[in-house]
């Protein structure tokens, strides 16, 4: 027998959701050994979820893509890297001579933004694709807050983060924390948070059309109608400014817009908009007077209202109300951080741009793109419309739109149209079965990983670094050196190769994504570059020698001169919002009637899936199935549906067929599913996920149905019949070759 070597420690990041967990991890013999949450992590302090241990599972994965791969007649083919390179660039180049740039789409998925690499080096490629068909998950997301952030504050990074820790009055709309682990809100072990909110006497109040998790820990659950929240708020506001009494404190000095926003308000009296939402004008008087009484409130609101019809006007009138009530930019409200690499404020070669609105529109529908996106909703139609423009090659990356952005039937019938796809994704799935090449990076524990965007959305400023856990494997490539690679061969296919830009990409190989962090951490706010007398500042090397994280303390008040508008002012009233109000009021009239027999559709999220990529590993989907459609007993009963077995859900779009599981936790009217499942496409290779495959909500939810403002997919309120599923036809006695008269 021979002694193995005593187990290595690493101390690592979690990348897998956005609440930025410390993990510790063991390795022995070149195998994990142990997973566990860091405790000496001053941040996460030691919590991780269930989904930790899965960095392990989907690093061994057998179904992981581990070599470029080519779709030929006869299937899958082992192709190298050069070749699959250099065909790859050589037909979209041909194609873009012959169509035009815009011919070429892209799709970035969200683990992009999970990734140090794939964040640096994404844009390059983009640049050199010179495309207006461009796409990303954040259209299926929070594409809302980013606008409203652009609009009102100057910059489409500059969101408002609750100071958790400190506040005393919690109002959550739409969000799922005990679910999701938090978003647009990196909040590590965000159930402590709460509770310690609570017991120091602190509330925490959840407004959800289900009764979840989050709302079975608050103070207070209020139902609401899916998709009236804007109107929830508007009367929010409306009770806290009448008598014209804001309560802005230093902040009326820079905030424009308020003359405009209070004749508004007085349109939408709780008595008013109660009849819509569902939610009694005493409870929401209660709330109002309660968020005035805090020491610090703040109101929250995520993805159940931003993926609705009116996101835009619900992120707008959040941060309406934490200006107007004086707790934006204070200890207990809503503040913003300082990063340690700041894509906000710091050097522009290092950072986000500030967004943009309505410079292009897309071809099909006329929907204007935001910050040089458009909405994700019109890929199909752009690639199924025939004429000049269509899209007739997709690059994916590190995403998976057929099962997460809204009528995915006909995004998977469009992309089997394409001259060309590529997708650079570890696995083969709904969507990347259609792909020419499949391009599969190394392992995310093969690289190094720092979170560029969780830390300007992170409740404290802190800051850690994971070096690599396994060197990264023969003949693999990174993320960022599949981008690098493809950005560089397209650009000297175009212009030929020049040394200026030989050297430029040697360069940048050479520098990789941690040459590049050190170089935005030193020039950060708590660098060392620029600050000679700083010796100790902020670098990689500093980082390295911190394998648990910096804290580097509570978020601090930054108004006026973190606003990136060029007047340092807030503006209140931003005129596209301002316009979008009408179509709120039209969208619900006095004397509207109900829908007969019509339910509103949302979705859900469970702690152990994450979006549509983890169904493949065991220790997560084990249990009962998760794919059910939540109906309330009294819409049960009516029609005759009985809990675990089969209903058909019918929306404009589309058809599924599903279990139901009957529970008072839904509001009456309303049904939910959940995302990320439907998994019985063929010819895709997740041996796990195909067996909990479960149906896609996205084979209902409609690509029509969009917030007016951003084009962001409006998920929520999805108006479907559901009925219970036809028995499946009786098997025919066997022999018999015609049915029996
Ligand atoms: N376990 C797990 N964690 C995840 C993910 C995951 O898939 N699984 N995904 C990650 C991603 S990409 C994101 S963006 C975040 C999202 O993080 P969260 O926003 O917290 O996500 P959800 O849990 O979906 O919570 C949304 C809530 O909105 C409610 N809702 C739906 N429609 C409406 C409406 O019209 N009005 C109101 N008021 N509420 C509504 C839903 O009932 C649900 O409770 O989670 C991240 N974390
Ligand atoms: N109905 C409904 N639809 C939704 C939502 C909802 O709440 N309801 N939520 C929406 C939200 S918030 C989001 S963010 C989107 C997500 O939408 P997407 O980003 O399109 O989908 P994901 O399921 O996150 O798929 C991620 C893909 O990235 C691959 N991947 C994982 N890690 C890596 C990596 O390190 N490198 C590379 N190159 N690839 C990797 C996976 O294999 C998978 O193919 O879905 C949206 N869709
Ligand atoms: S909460 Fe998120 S970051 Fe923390 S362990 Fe779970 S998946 Fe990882
Ligand atoms: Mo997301």
């Amino acid at each position: 027998m021979t002694a193995s070597a005593p187990p290595q420690v690493h101390f690592r990041t979690c990348n897998l959701c956005e609440a930025m967990c410390g993990v510790r991890i063991e390795v022995a013999d070149g195998r994990i050994t142990s997973i566990k949450g860091d405790d000496a992590d001053p941040f996460s302090r030691g919590h991780i979820c269930p989904k930790a241990v899965a960095l392990r599972d989907l690093h061994e994965d057998p179904d992981r893509l581990r070599h470029p791969m080519k779709r030929t007649a006869s299937g899958w083919e082992r192709v190298s890297w050069e070749d699959a390179f250099s065909d790859i660039t050589r037909r979209l180049h041909a194609l873009q001579q012959e169509h035009g740039p815009h011919t070429v789409g892209a799709y970035l998925g969200n683990p992009n933004v999970h990734n140090l690499g794939a964040m640096m080096f994404g844009p390059g490629l983009l640049r050199a694709l010179r495309s207006r068909n461009r796409f990303s998950a954040t259209s299926v997301d929070q594409l809302p807050h980013q606008l409203v952030a652009h609009f009102m504050f100057g910059h489409q990074l500059l969101v408002p983060i609750p100071d958790i820790d400190r506040t005393r009055y919690m109002l959550m709309l739409g969000a799922n924390p005990l679910a999701s682990n938090g978003s647009l809100m990196t909040t590590p072990d965000v159930r402590a948070r709460l509770r310690s909110l609570q017991e120091r006497g602190g509330k925490v109040v959840v407004i959800d059309p289900r009764r979840t998790e989050t709302a079975g820990i608050a103070d207070q659950h209020v139902f609401v109608r899916p998709g009236t929240d804007a109107l929830a708020l508007f009367s929010l506001l409306h009770v806290v400014l009448e008598g014209n009494a804001h309560r802005m404190g230093r902040l009326a000095a820079f905030v424009d817009g308020l003359d405009t926003v209070v004749p508004l308000v007085r349109d939408f009296p709780p008595e008013r908009t109660a009849p819509h939402t569902g939610i009694a004008p005493e409870v929401l008087r209660g709330i109002a007077r309660d968020f005035l009484a805090a020491e610090g409130a703040v109101c929250y609101g995520r993805v159940g209202v931003s993926t609705q019809p009116f996101g835009s006007l619900c992120q707008w009138l959040i941060n309406v109300l934490n200006i107007v009530t004086g707790n934006l930019d204070r200890e207990g409200g809503a503040l913003f951080t300082q990063p340690a690499f700041d894509l906000i404020g710091g050097p522009r070669a290092l950072g986000v741009s500030p967004g943009s609105h309505g410079r292009w529109k897309s071809r099909v529908r006329g929907l204007p793109e935001s910050s040089g996106e458009l909405p994700v909703a019109v890929l199909a139609e752009e690639i199924l419309t025939p004429g000049d423009g269509r899209i007739r090659a997709l690059i994916t990356v590190a995403g998976n739109p057929v099962l997460s952005t809204p009528n995915g039937t006909q995004l998977d019938t469009a992309l089997s149209q394409l001259d060309l796809m590529v997708s650079v994704d570890p696995y083969l799935n709904e969507t990347t079965r259609h792909a020419h090449y499949i391009l599969p990076p190394a392992s995310l524990l093969e690289r190094g990983h720092y979170d560029l965007v969780f830390h300007v959305l992170a409740v404290r400023n802190t800051a850690r670094y994971s070096p690599p856990v396994f060197a990264p494997a023969p003949d693999s490539r990174q993320d960022w050196e599949i981008l690098l690679e493809l950005q560089h061969r397209l650009e000297t296919l175009r212009h030929g190769r020049t040394a200026r830009a030989t050297l430029q990409y040697q360069a940048l190989k050479r520098l990789g994504p941690e040459r590049l962090l050190d170089l935005g951490l030193r020039m950060g706010p708590y660098g060392s570059r620029f600050h000679p007398l700083k010796k100790d500042g902020l670098s990689l090397a500093k980082l390295r020698a911190s394998p648990h994280g910096i804290d580097l303390g509570p978020l601090k008040s930054s108004l006026p001169g973190r606003l990136r508008h060029r007047s340092k002012r807030i503006q209140l009233a931003p005129e596209l919002l301002v316009a979008d109000v009408a179509r709120l009021r039209a969208a619900f009239p006095d004397d509207a009637a109900p829908r007969d027999g019509e339910l509103l559709l949302i979705g859900r999220r469970h702690l152990r899936d994450n979006n549509s990529w983890m169904h493949n590993v065991p220790g997560l989907v084990k249990g009962r199935p998760r794919c059910t459609l939540m109906v309330h007993p009294d819409d049960a009963s009516r029609l005759g549906l009985a809990d675990g077995v089969d209903a058909t859900i019918r929306s404009r779009v589309g058809e599924v067929t599903v279990p139901v599981a009957i529970t008072a936790d839904v509001m009456p009217g309303v049904v939910s599913l959940p995302h990320g499942y439907g998994h019985q496409r063929s010819g895709i290779r997740l041996q796990v996920a195909s067996a909990h495959a479960g149906v896609s909500i996205n084979d209902l939810t409609d690509e029509q149905a969009l917030d007016a403002v951003s084009g962001n997919a409006a998920f929520s309120a999805t108006p479907v019949r559901v009925r219970p599923a036809e028995p499946p036809a009786p098997p025919s006695p066997s022999g018999s070759a015609t049915p029996a008269a």
